[in-house]
């Protein structure tokens, strides 16, 4: 299979140029202008660009969580991923009691092989913290081609600091990575009970019940904990301009902490909660949406490279049935987590890149290249002689409502209901094959579940 992209606008995280694309068997073999090759498949790129599919490196498939489960399996979740321009998607692996994480990460590869229609990974996630479990992370690294580590510091399965230092000292030994969710457990125990004695329980208060102090503190710690081991953190889905504060002064002090943000970080606000006839149940996520000034520092978060990463959190939860389940009278019980994966390029394109809020090269460094290389994706994330042919063909100009009806994820809402945006893909190679495309209304799937594969990450160099 070979493809030839004609005079299209290829964007990299420095600039961009007019060039042709030539692809074939999986990767780009030449770039340059009038390339003549005699391709199975010729497109006329002119006036289009030519970006790296966006790689989403936070994404919750068929997860175990709060008495039901995340809706998208491995082929829903990836054919909506594939609709929306991702070509890569790092799904966390959760380790449940007694498992090791090597037979945790077997376990979700057998779940996600044969289904998935664009490349994926797994991140292990730390839930039960033996010995015997730390000692699994050279593995891991070295031979499972894993090397990031997901850790909560709340939920009841959450680690302790002691585990958090252990797992930044053995990560730092072999090119790993740890990743925290970072909002302090015991300020929300305590602000439930507060809620709860004043009745306060409908969705709103889930915001409330969280308070921006939460995620400061957690990772004010978390930082302080890699300064200890002079390792490296990620702190996943920054919701805060507190947080991002924290963040920020750290960086400045030579600590290696980086920062991954979401689009309904960047673009939703509290209110949502406040939507009638129990709406506000959609936005219910943790962290919770914040205040518009978050939503500000954020972006300029993103702008000054304090925050390197956008992913989604994709965790759908339909509103009809799920949403409404055990938490119509206590946002406790509402199950935490919106849809996201299909929406992350239309969105950071059209309220970013077309709004003045970022560059496209920079759009293109958050959701690819600078992922590809925090997470030792090798052969992605750039459109570069060598590398894997994932790419999308991206009309700037292209006009699009996202409406639930006109989506693929398997869920029955979506948090932007209605938003008008400007640029859409066009076409979505996943090494050098097409799996979506345009068809005037709205991108369809033309893909096989299958197509994807298992990729091996590499560990950074070790210190
Ligand atoms: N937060 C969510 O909203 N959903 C899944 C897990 C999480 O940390
Ligand atoms: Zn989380
Ligand atoms: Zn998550």
């Amino acid at each position: 299979m070979s493809v030839l992209l004609k005079n299209g606008t290829i964007v990299t995280t420095t600039g961009r140029y007019t060039a042709d694309v030539y692809a074939e068997n999986d990767r780009i073999k030449a770039i340059g202008t009038d390339l003549d090759y005699a391709a199975d498949e010729i497109v006329d790129a002119k006036g289009k660009y030519i970006l790296p599919g966006a790689i989403d490196p936070h994404t919750h498939i068929s997860m175990p969580f709060m008495g039901t489960y995340a809706q998208d399996d491995y082929e829903t979740g990836t054919i909506a991923a594939a609709c929306g321009g991702v070509t890569c998607v790092v799904d966390f692996d959760l380790q449940q009691k007694g498992e090791s994480l090597l037979d945790a990460l077997d376990r979700k590869k057998e779940l996600a092989d044969g289904k998935v229609a664009v490349d994926y990974s797994l991140h292990p996630a730390v839930m039960d913290p033996r010995p015997d479990v730390i000692d699994e992370v050279k593995k891991a690294c070295r031979e499972y081609g894993t090397p990031s580590f997901k850790i909560f510091m709340v939920y009841d399965f959450r680690v302790d600091d002691a585990t958090m230092i252990k797992l930044l000292e053995e990560t730092k030994r072999y090119g790993g990575l740890v990743q925290v969710h970072a909002e302090n457990v015991y300020i929300i125990q305590h602000m439930n009970e507060v809620l709860a004695r004043e009745g306060k329980l409908a969705p709103y208060y889930h915001a409330m019940s969280r308070p921006n102090i939460a995620e400061e503190e957690a990772i004010y710690r978390a930082s302080k904990m890699v300064e200890l081991t002079d390792s490296r953190i990620y702190i996943v889905h920054l919701s805060s301009k507190e947080g991002l504060q924290i963040v920020k002064q750290a960086r400045d002090r030579g600590i290696n902490i980086f920062a991954e943000t979401c689009p309904q970080y960047l673009l939703l606000d509290d209110e949502r909660y406040k939507e009638p006839d129990f709406n506000g149940a959609k936005y219910v996520m943790s962290p919770p949406l914040r205040t518009p000034a978050s939503n500000v520092a954020l972006w300029e978060g993103l702008r000054g490279g304090d925050v390197q990463v956008v992913a989604t959190d994709h965790c759908p939860f339909d509103f009809n049935g799920k949403k409404d389940m055990f938490g119509k009278d206590d946002y406790k019980k509402i199950p935490n987590g919106a849809p996201g994966i299909e929406t992350l390029l239309m969105l950071l394109h059209s309220e970013g890149v077309a709004k003045g809020r970022i560059s496209l090269e920079k759009m293109v460094d958050v959701l690819s290249t600078g992922t590809a290389n925090m997470f030792g994706l090798a052969d992605k994330g750039e459109i570069a002689v060598g590398k894997d042919a994932d790419m999308v063909v991206f009309d700037a100009d292209l006009k699009f409502t996202i409406t639930q009806s006109r989506l693929h994820m398997n869920v029955d809402y979506t948090p932007y209901e209605g938003m008008e945006i400007t640029g859409m893909p066009e076409i979505v190679y996943s090494r050098g094959k097409r799996v979506a495309q345009w068809n005037g209304e709205q991108m369809e799937f033309v893909g096989q579940a299958g197509h994807g594969r298992f990729i091996k990450r590499e560990p950074v160099d070790e210190n």
